[in-house]
């Protein structure tokens, strides 16, 4: 299994990596279909359903408080990296701009593209979850997401939507592309969540 694109970890980073996940060296693009090229002059971000519906522009979310992050990030295809270094805003500071209607249980995530994941709102709304313009310190490339994408650090990177351009706040739990397609609804790495139980 180890080879030119696998390291064999520390103990101290052993311990970072969940059950079934190796660590890679690079950075692996995991995208499904084409990469969409969006620029900033005319990218919106929408929010819908249960919450009061609202349209933001690029600055709009750049006037919001901007943070430093590092957070590992564990593709369900078995690929783990430590240490990503992120520019980006807080979830948590995000939602103070939107109202969401309390019966709001779960959030679909939408994307240029048409790329769909689903989330609950305990899962989404947490201090450490953010959406993500940098990538080291360097604008966030197409491949990766750019200009804007979703980081839930606690969740298999399915979850970490590219391109991310909505918000669709629900009632019941509705699922995303690969969660209709045979993977977990929730997708947590340390206890395996990769595949769908029902
Ligand atoms: N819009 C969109 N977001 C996506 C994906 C995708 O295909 N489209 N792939 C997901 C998967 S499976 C992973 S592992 C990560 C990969 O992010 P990366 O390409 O920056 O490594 O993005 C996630 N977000
Ligand atoms: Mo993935």
């Amino acid at each position: 299994m180890l080879g030119k694109y696998f390291q064999k970890p520390t103990q101290e980073e052993s311990d970072r990596v969940p059950p079934g996940q190796y660590l890679t060296k690079g950075f692996p693009v995991l995208t499904y279909g084409a990469t969409p090229q969006v620029s900033t002059d005319n990218w919106k971000f929408r929010v819908w359903g249960l919450a009061k519906a609202k349209i933001f522009t690029w600055q709009d979310f750049m006037a919001l408080p901007q943070h430093e992050f590092t957070a590992d990030f564990h593709c369900v295809t078995r690929w783990s990296k430590l240490d990503v270094k992120w520019t980006g805003i807080k979830v948590t500071d995000f939602m103070e701009l939107i109202e969401v209607d309390p019966k709001a249980a779960y959030v679909m995530e939408h994307c240029y593209g048409g790329y769909t994941t689903n989330i609950s709102m305990p899962d989404f709304v947490r201090e450490e979850n953010f959406f993500a313009f940098k990538l080291f310190g360097e604008p966030l490339p197409a491949e990766h997401g750019g200009p804007l994408r979703l980081v839930v650090p606690h969740l298999y990177a399915w979850k970490s939507a590219k391109w991310i351009n909505g918000l669709e706040f629900l009632e019941h739990e509705e699922l995303g592309f690969w969660e209709g397609n045979g993977y977990h609804q929730r997708g947590e790495p340390w206890a395996e969540e990769r595949y769908s139980n029902f």
